[in-house]
């Protein structure tokens, strides 16, 4: 077997962060990746699922949770993770992102990392 196929088999499914200014287009850019107007399953940290309904409205509004998974029909095998974006002088999501990062690039669960960052 090749390497690569091999890493493949260890950690599933390749899992990505997005990162940005807020408004830049990181949620538009996730769908046309995976070539779907599709809404995207959400579940939460836990793995549990999220009801659409109930994300809508915060997604209306540009609020995303970054520890949530999105993970579209189409592209089963990539795990999103649609950070909130960057507002000019607001600390808090640029905070809650550097948490994120640091605890998902120190996990040794090859699963649980956070494999690329966009
Ligand atoms: N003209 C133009 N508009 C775009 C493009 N990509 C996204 N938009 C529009 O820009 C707005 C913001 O897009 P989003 O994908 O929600 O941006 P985001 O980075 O996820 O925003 P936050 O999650 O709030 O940080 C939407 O109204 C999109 O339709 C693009 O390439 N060109
Ligand atoms: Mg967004």
């Amino acid at each position: 077997m090749e390497p690569t196929e091999d890493i493949r088999e260890k950690f599933g499914r390749f899992r990505v962060l997005v990162v940005g200014r807020a408004n830049a287009g990181k949620t538009t850019l996730l769908h046309r990746v995976c070539n779907t107007t599709e809404k995207p399953e959400i579940f939460n940290s836990k793995g549990e699922k999220i009801d659409a309904a109930v994300v809508q409205s915060s997604l209306d509004r540009g609020y995303h949770e970054i520890t949530n998974e999105l993970v579209f029909g189409s592209n089963p095998g990539f795990v999103f993770h649609d950070s909130c974006g960057f507002e000019a002088g607001g600390e808090n999501e640029f905070k809650m992102m550097k948490e994120f990062v640091l605890e998902r690039a120190s996990t040794t669960k090859l699963k649980e990392r956070v494999h690329a960052i966009w």
